[in-house]
């Protein structure tokens, strides 16, 4: 079952009103495949300048999005919010979240069905720390974090799936071939017992952490491996190469 390759560039909280328009205008110059899908997200604060300067064709993400409708929420920002602005995905999960936020599966759950029900395309991210692989928990946790996710929201169309280990994520340490193929070969059968045969055919699962340049082709050859989360190399004008590792 083909899947269209995907790649995401996850900026974090990095880039100025220059740096981030001199990425947007070397994507808009580049040869990206036209058979992968690519979206970018920048800090909350730059998403409509990178959708004004962006080319068609290369999508917008939030980082981050809030499970209610309007109201009294300090700081957050809305699933509406977004579709207003033509922003079309989010990413949700992250570790850096999961982890310095102390987001729980539930709070990031409720954020995914929000964004889902509101038209907004979800890169929901999990992974394992470095203890818990090293407790051979690494598909309890990953699994867990999905079934969260599972439990309120059946149709998974409008999600990919990061894969990223947080041992390696900004840490130069990227998981081999074998150690990611693993679990998402561990995801997508996973996948298919809790919510059927078109969830396990269909589903996009990428891999984050430490992506770059140099890794990205031999990743990509994985036969579950169906795109990227990439941070820190999305910034650099290698991310092409990246956007390009099927090509
Ligand atoms: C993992 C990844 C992007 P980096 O967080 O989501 O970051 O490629 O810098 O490890």
């Amino acid at each position: 079952m083909a899947r269209q390759f995907f790649v995401g560039g996850n900026f974090k909280m990095n880039g100025t009103i220059d740096s981030i328009k001199e990425i947007v205008n070397n994507l808009n110059k580049a040869t990206c495949d036209s058979n992968t899908e690519v979206v970018i997200a920048p800090p909350a604060l730059y998403l409509l300048l990178t959708r004004e300067h962006l080319r068609k064709g290369i999508e917008v993400a939030a980082q981050n999005v809030f499970d209610k409708p309007n109201g009294a929420f300090t700081g957050e920002i809305s699933v509406a919010q977004l579709k207003d602005s033509n922003i079309t995905w989010t990413v949700l999960g992250h570790s850096e979240r999961r982890v310095i936020l102390q987001e729980s599966n539930s709070f990031v759950a409720n954020k995914t069905k929000a964004a889902l029900d509101g038209g907004i395309g979800v890169i929901l991210c999990c992974g394992e720390t470095l203890e818990q692989r090293e407790a051979d928990k690494t598909m309890d946790v990953v699994l867990a974090q999905l079934k969260a996710v599972a439990d309120v929201q059946k149709d998974w169309s409008k999600i990919v799936v990061a894969y990223e280990p947080v041992w390696a994520i900004g840490t130069g340490k990227v998981a081999t071939n074998e150690q990611a193929q693993e679990v998402h070969k561990g995801i997508r059968e996973w996948l298919g017992k809790e919510l059927g045969q078109e969830a396990k055919d269909k589903t996009r699962i990428i891999y984050g952490g430490s992506v770059s340049e140099k890794n990205c082709k031999d990743l990509a050859k994985q036969e579950d491996i169906d795109g990227f989360l990439v941070g820190g190399a999305s910034l650099k004008p290698a991310f092409v190469d990246i956007i390009n590792a099927k090509a």
